[in-house]
């Protein structure tokens, strides 16, 4: 691995727990919470501020890099996933626990050369737990190796997944749907934490055997991602297809024949793409309420 690759990592931890620090005293504080593409997509000053430092800081150190950000692409900036050396970051990753003090926040940090995962940070602000992995360097939490679960029963597994963002009634039904389906298998029991990033890290720590989502972005599974595969799990789109980073679809399990029988339950459907148009980045109106 180029020493530089492993110089942007160190950065990326240094920055992650300095974001964190910062997420964790502003749960403490008053907070203006604002809109994006729904009442339900909450924002914050603090995610705004997070990713401000974040980049600040990426752009003096490494300023050929590019940046995929979320608050940059909710302002206007394009979200292109080029052959660059590219920062995929979420500076608040469970926003809407952030603003409720449901204790489960995470800072992620994705980084990208030739559109190929090279590390991935997840901060776990609350707790103070660090996840890291360098590709074809494990993965772990606080320098402990992280192994998924050897579990190859899905009736014996934990499957987390969430109810995202979206109140469509059609995308609700398929979401439902999924989830009765595979509670029905059954297994012993369906989770989420309300951050993907958190969720793929307890793929990656052995707590959960799987997770999926329709309809997260790719600055909140990037990171999460590479953890993962480098715990040893497997990653794929939700119809068994090879995962897509700007598909907004992610499948991450702890063994293959557990993540293609979830594949037979999943109810799919197809957000726009995070690479589809960045006008609609910059056509987001932030509310304040
Ligand atoms: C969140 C994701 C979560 C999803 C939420 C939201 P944010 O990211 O981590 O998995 O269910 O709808 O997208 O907005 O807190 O960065």
């Amino acid at each position: 691995m180029a020493a530089v690759w492993l110089e942007a990592m160190e950065h990326a931890v240094s920055l992650a727990r300095t974001a964190g620090t910062l997420v964790r005293e502003a749960v403490q504080r008053d907070m203006k919470v604002m809109m994006k593409s729904c009442s339900v997509d909450l924002v914050t000053q603090t995610d705004q501020k997070v990713e401000q430092l974040i980049v600040k800081s990426v752009k003096e150190k490494f300023p050929t890099h590019s940046f995929i950000g979320e608050e940059s692409v909710a302002a206007g900036e394009p979200c292109v996933l080029s052959d660059a050396p590219t920062w995929i970051v979420d500076p608040v990753d469970g926003t809407t626990n952030f603003v409720h003090g449901f204790p489960f926040v995470a800072v992620s940090i994705g980084f990208a050369v030739n559109k190929q995962l090279l590390f991935g940070v997840v901060y776990s602000c609350m707790d103070d737990r660090m996840f890291s992995a360098l590709r074809g360097g494990g993965a772990f939490c606080d320098h402990q190796p992280l192994r998924v679960s050897d579990q190859t029963d899905i009736h014996q597994s934990i499957v987390a997944t969430e109810f995202g963002s979206c109140r469509d009634p059609d995308v609700v039904d398929k979401i439902f749907s999924s989830m009765k389906r595979i509670l029905s298998l059954p297994v012993h029991g369906i989770r989420g934490v309300g951050t993907a990033a958190l969720n793929l890290c307890l793929v990656a720590s052995g707590s959960v055997e799987a997770y999926y989502e329709i309809g997260v972005h790719c600055w909140d599974y990037a990171a999460g991602a590479l953890i993962v595969e480098e715990a040893g799990g497997v990653l794929m789109d939700v119809d068994g297809g090879p995962l897509d980073l700007m598909s907004r679809r992610v499948l991450a399990a702890n063994c293959r024949s557990i993540a293609e029988q979830l594949v037979q339950q999943i109810q799919i459907f197809s957000p726009e793409r995070d690479d589809a148009d960045t006008e609609s980045g910059a056509a987001r109106d932030l509310k304040f309420h």
